[in-house]
């Protein structure tokens, strides 16, 4: 009975100890908030990031920012390889734009972007270049906005000197002193808000020797979104900050929305042409199992290390904030689909389209498709 009333005692002054700090934590919460606009309706709940820690609601008037029709990034929307043999000062202007636009058809969503699409654009500077990096955010944004690139040294990858308001304009130097394929993204307030919006891309510094000779370069990003309402819920779809907390996306995509990758948006070859891709994951939370079905990865360079490749790969792990090259010839037609091979996550959106044209190949793979099968069937049939 004694040892009991201890252990009674001891809980309640851990309790007053605790609610202390969550009284605490809260003050901390909402002099934070002051910085952000009045369009935030933030429930002041805790978490124990670096970051903002308030759980971030917004309510917003859609009518207040600029339509996108579409959000997706063109996956053969590139520069091509440098080919030049000494490092320059690179000029680089980015725009952070928030934007509505749709995850699907009849699905939108506040999309935070740099230069209107997601993933932005794709950036590429030779090793020990100079960039000048200039970030402006649109006045009409709700947010002030940073830029972290994984390819610079220096506090925050240019967070801690890049964080702009509405309507201003920072710039910064680095130098690209490592080559390697790396994520940048935003990592204001709170990063992980930032990037789920849609807040990420890629910088390429390419090897002083260069890349290797391929016939297409394409450009992906998987990223994850957080909805308010469940998958397929039609209508504006606020962001959820509890199920990004729980790590727990509505979405899963490809190149900003579903279906970026498919129809007109595509990627296209022909038989005996050489491929690259150059894919990042965003996360915020998920790793990915990437794969294309159908083919095998002739030359993979893990987490996008340039330095030695692996060969003949199936599948290769992306992290979250990663990416990774991989290299492949395509040796016979037909449609390759590329996926996380955490395959439920295609039925969230994590599936794109390699379309091959070109002669067939006997030797390398032959059967007969239910189309053939139906030809045959019909030849028997005398019709
Ligand atoms: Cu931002």
């Amino acid at each position: 009975m004694k040892m009991n009333n201890t252990i009674a005692k001891n809980l309640l002054s851990t309790l007053v100890i605790f609610s202390t700090l969550v009284i605490n934590f809260s003050a901390q919460a909402s002099e934070k908030s002051k910085n952000h606009t009045s369009k935030h309706s933030s429930k002041q709940k805790i978490n124990f990031g670096p970051g903002d820690h308030y759980q971030h609601e917004m309510d917003i008037n859609i009518s207040d920012y600029k339509k996108i029709d579409d959000i997706s990034k063109q996956a053969s929307d590139l520069p091509k390889p440098l080919n030049r043999n000494r490092p320059e000062k690179v000029i680089i202007n980015l725009k952070a734009v928030e934007v509505i636009s749709k995850i699907a058809p009849n699905i939108l969503y506040h999309y935070w972007t740099f230069n209107n699409t997601v993933p932005g654009p794709f950036l590429r500077v030779r090793e020990d270049d100079t960039v000048e990096l200039s970030l402006h955010n649109d006045k009409s944004s709700s947010h002030s906005h940073v830029i972290d690139l994984h390819a610079v040294t220096g506090p925050g990858g240019g967070k801690a000197v890049t964080e702009v308001e509405p309507g201003d304009t920072k710039t910064f130097s680095f130098k690209a002193t490592t080559p390697g394929l790396y994520v940048y993204h935003c990592a204001a307030g709170n990063p992980a808000t930032h990037i789920a919006n849609g807040m990420y891309g890629m910088i390429l510094v390419e090897p002083k020797q260069g890349l290797s000779k391929v016939d297409h370069e394409f450009y992906i990003m998987q990223g994850e979104l957080y909805t308010k309402g469940r998958i397929g819920k039609k209508g504006f779809q606020k962001f959820n900050s509890r199920k990004m907390l729980d790590e727990r996306p509505e979405y899963i995509v490809f190149n900003g929305r579903t279906g970026a990758l498919v129809g007109e948006g595509q990627l296209n070859a022909k038989v005996g042409e050489k491929i690259r891709l150059f894919i990042g994951n965003a996360g915020v939370a998920k790793i990915s199992s990437f794969h294309v079905i159908g083919e095998i990865f002739d030359r993979v360079f893990p987490e996008a290390s340039l330095s030695s490749p692996l060969q003949n790969v199936q599948t290769t792990l992306i992290p979250a904030g990663g990416a990774t090259v991989v290299e492949f010839q395509v040796d016979y037609p037909g449609n390759y689909v590329l996926v996380d091979h955490a395959l439920a996550r295609s039925d969230r959106g994590a599936w794109g389209i390699l379309n091959v044209t070109g002669s067939k190949n006997d030797s390398l793979y032959i059967g007969e498709t239910e189309k053939n099968m139906s030809h045959e069937k019909d030849r028997h049939s005398g019709h």
